[in-house]
């Protein structure tokens, strides 16, 4: 089937370029309104389309996708993560998946940078006094935080994200450790100056940060659990640009009120943009509207990516970044 006649429906607002580039290419339904689809109307547009482009906001269930038509034969993710997706089904029913991996990696690396350099140095704390005109002028003990340059970090995941995240911290003098289903090669470690833990229970109660960059799949839903959370030392601090499924939120919310873990810096969270309550009171708590990789430029390239993704595969060959149920 000629890519020029492929009838894609795109779920929310993206860049204009990317937009523009699509129409070009393919008969497209954009969107006017940027609000996610509901579950009926995401329906009504498998139903239809030979490729559809969703993002994060869209679950796309079992449920769903028994409603497909005949005609979807892909589902072209607009981001790197697929847990809203139901691969394995939609495998089964001869519907491919792919997503754009590798261009969001290292503005999201300079998200977790931030967040634990805030939470650490105390950014918001120092930013809301000003805003609030409090600040009545410099004292040596004000506002004091730690100096993260030796201090522990310990990465759970390290794929490219991960990677990313200990060649910053490396700069910042940090020691670099990390917890991963598989080994790194001995030069990348040598190059890291990465410390390989087996045992996440052993690494998470000898850091003063940990990172969390793994996705979010079946056997990484409460990695960190209240259990491996008590193991965390109470000076420590946790950040997360990966998946909040990650963290028992519940937990390290009663952790962080009661001291047991001395801050954390959350970019995403359990339930999507529902947030427990409780989070938004502590003070030690730095906590962002998923934003680890909203850039403009890294929007556009996983824009490009998606047409890529569509064109290759109406070319009649495999998308360059086909999901196999297997990596997951
Ligand atoms: C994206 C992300 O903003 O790509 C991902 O997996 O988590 C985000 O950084 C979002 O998923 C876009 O769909």
């Amino acid at each position: 089937m000629p890519a020029s006649r492929l009838s894609v429906v795109v779920t929310r607002r993206l860049p204009e370029r990317v937009e523009t580039r699509m129409k070009e290419l393919f008969d497209v339904d954009l969107r006017d309104e940027d609000v996610p689809l509901t579950r009926e109307a995401l329906a009504e547009a498998m139903r239809r389309a030979d490729v559809l482009v969703p993002t994060i906001t869209d679950t796309i269930d079992q449920g769903l996708l028994a409603q497909a038509g005949d005609k979807l034969k892909l589902i072209a993710n607009f981001g790197a993560g697929v847990d809203h997706i139901d691969v394995q089904t939609a495998r089964q029913r001869g519907i491919l998946v792919s997503n754009t991996p590798g261009v969001l990696t290292e503005d999201t690396a300079d998200m977790t940078l931030a967040l634990i350099l805030a939470v650490t140095r105390r950014i918001p704390e120092g930013l809301a006094i000003m805003q609030a005109g409090k600040w009545t002028g410099w004292a040596p003990t004000a506002l004091l935080g730690g100096r993260v340059g030796g201090r522990r970090l310990g990465i759970l995941g390290m794929g490219r994200i991960g990677q990313a995240v200990a060649r910053r911290a490396k700069a910042f003098g940090m020691q670099i450790h990390y917890h991963n289903r598989r080994r790194l090669r001995p030069e990348i470690e040598t190059e890291l100056e990465a410390t390989y833990w087996e045992s996440l229970d052993q690494m998470v109660s000898r850091m003063d940060v940990i990172s969390v960059n793994c996705p979010h799949t079946p056997s990484t839903f409460h990695l960190m659990n209240a259990r491996r959370l008590k193991l965390m030392k109470p000076s420590a601090v946790i950040v997360n640009t990966s998946r909040g499924e990650v963290i028992d939120e519940n937990a390290l919310t009663r952790m962080l009120r009661s001291g047991e873990i001395a801050g954390a810096g959350l970019d995403v969270f359990e339930r999507g943009h529902e947030i427990n309550p409780r989070l938004r009171e502590l003070r030690n708590v730095v906590m962002l509207p998923h934003m680890g990789s909203a850039t403009v430029e890294g929007r556009v390239e996983m824009g490009e990516k998606v047409i890529i993704n569509i064109k290759t595969f109406g070319d009649g060959h495999r998308p360059p970044d086909l999901v196999v149920p297997a990596m997951l």
